[in-house]
């Protein structure tokens, strides 16, 4: 069979500034760093951020290899602690300035279609140490860094993302304590959380007002999705993945995309004084911030049911007080990241965006496939054999083409990652990329993936998907 995208479609990949720059050359410290000169045992290997990729040093022949292989598209993110010096005062970090100045011309040059994103779980230590998200400081903070990002480059950079999916960060570090700072408390989580919204919304305000005149620039948010499924129809099943969308997704998407809250999730936290500190003037910023497109990473649904054993209400307040995770019997999960792989949710999404959220343009921001020790797969000339990936993909790419036939307005598909990239604790333990990296020389090679990759455009975006490989 064989399914096909439209002309302009942008085909590329995803990565950050702390997971590939390297450490090289910044000021100011962020938690990621700052968590891995603490304690590097909590990382795998104890390989820290300090060299990552060193795209810090490898961008240039980093964009040939892109060019090579046909990608039209690309996303990164600026490190706050890498172009702002003074964190307090906004001062520019003059070697910061020029590496990205350098970075985006080269893109702009090659004509990739580039996303910068603003954030990428990467607070800075010194604000982390005044309360992070929590403190509405940071939000100014923030939106002041932003405004300077885009007087630097906002000539050279058509697309901007304010936040990585924001909800993250949330759950990192106010919740399962993924991150450093580990914190469990919910309340603040919701604060964390509400403050994030609004620096988003303030810094779309800005982006437009700035750039009103040049319809070419525009701006979005990237929101990982995981649409949450029942165990069953029952009653009690349908509404604990109710709460958990409302929580996990739909505060997000309703506030950013909508610009509107939740009544259900209102009431909820109301009903729990858990309801964040908020002005009316923050609540107006969110109204009238509209993204200009949506990113959205995929990865993986949810799998819900109501609490198997009740709630101790003496227990501080999480999540778990309204479901719990479910285990669904016919799962397929990727081992090595334990997640489960349902390229049909893709679909779903696809269809949700279009009736519920104004049909709004998107483009899938990550998707994508980590695997350990790849090595094994390495034949005699060195090149990764990752017909796994490509099989990923395959699927995933067949039912977002099926939400397109349906009338979704997607525009374009960013494989996490380029070049295999360090991992918040996970460090190198799984690969992503479609070219590999050779930890101790830094030696790029790509993999089958990408000269796959590089046909979809050559084969005028029709891709061959072989008999049973969509279930
Ligand atoms: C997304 C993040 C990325 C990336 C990816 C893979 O949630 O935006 O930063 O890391 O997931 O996840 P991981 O690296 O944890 O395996």
């Amino acid at each position: 069979m064989k399914i096909q995208f439209e002309k302009n479609f942008w085909w590329g990949t995803a990565i950050s500034g702390p997971q590939s720059e390297g450490i090289f050359a910044k000021s100011n410290l962020n938690i990621m760093d700052y968590w891995y000169q603490q304690s590097p045992e909590d990382f795998h290997n104890q390989m820290g951020p300090e060299i990552a990729s060193d795209m810090y040093h490898h961008y240039n022949s980093d964009i040939k290899i892109m060019q090579e292989l046909n990608l039209n598209s690309y996303r990164t993110s600026i490190q706050w602690t890498r172009l702002i010096k003074n964190i307090k005062t906004g001062e520019i970090d003059q070697e910061g300035y020029q590496f990205y100045r350098a970075y985006f011309q080269k893109l702009h040059d090659a004509n990739i279609k580039t996303i910068v994103n603003l954030y990428h779980f990467d607070m800075p230590i010194e604000l982390e140490n005044i309360g992070g998200w929590t403190n509405k400081e940071v939000v100014d903070l923030y939106v002041k860094y932003a405004q300077i990002a885009f007087e630097c480059f906002g000539d050279i950079v058509d697309y901007w993302a304010t936040f990585n999916e924001p909800v993250v960060p949330i759950e990192g570090c106010y919740l399962y304590q993924w991150y450093y700072p580990k914190i469990v408390d919910f309340q603040k989580g919701i604060q964390a959380g509400f403050n994030t919204i609004v620096a988003h919304a303030k810094t779309v305000n800005l982006f437009h007002k700035m750039f009103k005149h040049n319809p070419n620039k525009k701006i979005t948010v990237i929101l990982n999705l995981t649409p949450a499924y029942p165990k069953d129809q029952q009653a009690e099943n349908v509404e604990a993945a109710e709460i958990r969308d409302l929580l996990f997704n739909k505060a997000f998407l309703d506030t950013m995309v909508l610009g509107t809250f939740p009544d259900k999730l209102v009431e909820l936290l109301k009903q729990e004084n858990i309801l964040p500190f908020y002005t009316t003037d923050e609540i107006e910023a969110v109204k009238d911030a509209r993204i200009d497109f949506l990113g959205v990473n995929y990865y993986q649904p949810s799998r819900i049911q109501a609490r198997t054993i009740p709630w101790n209400n003496n227990d501080p307040i999480m999540p778990a007080k309204w479901f719990e995770n479910y285990q669904w019997p016919e799962r397929r999960i990727n081992p090595y990241r334990g997640w489960e792989i349902h390229p049909q949710t893709l679909y779903e999404i696809g269809i949700n965006i279009k009736n519920n959220y104004n049909n709004i343009p998107w483009i899938v921001s990550e998707n994508g496939m980590g695997v350990e020790d790849e090595l094994r797969y390495q034949d005699s000339n060195g090149q990764i054999n990752d017909n796994y990936r490509i099989d990923f993909i395959k699927e995933h790419l067949y039912w977002l083409n099926q939400a397109i036939k349906q009338g979704s307005n997607c525009f374009g598909y960013q494989l996490w990652t380029f070049v295999d990239c360090w991992s918040w604790a996970n460090s190198y333990k799984n690969r992503y990329g479609i070219v590999s990296l050779d930890l101790e020389t830094q030696t790029r090679t790509i993999k089958k993936s990408g000269y796959w990759f590089k046909e979809i455009i050559e084969n005028n975006n029709v891709i061959e998907i072989e008999e049973g490989l969509i279930k």
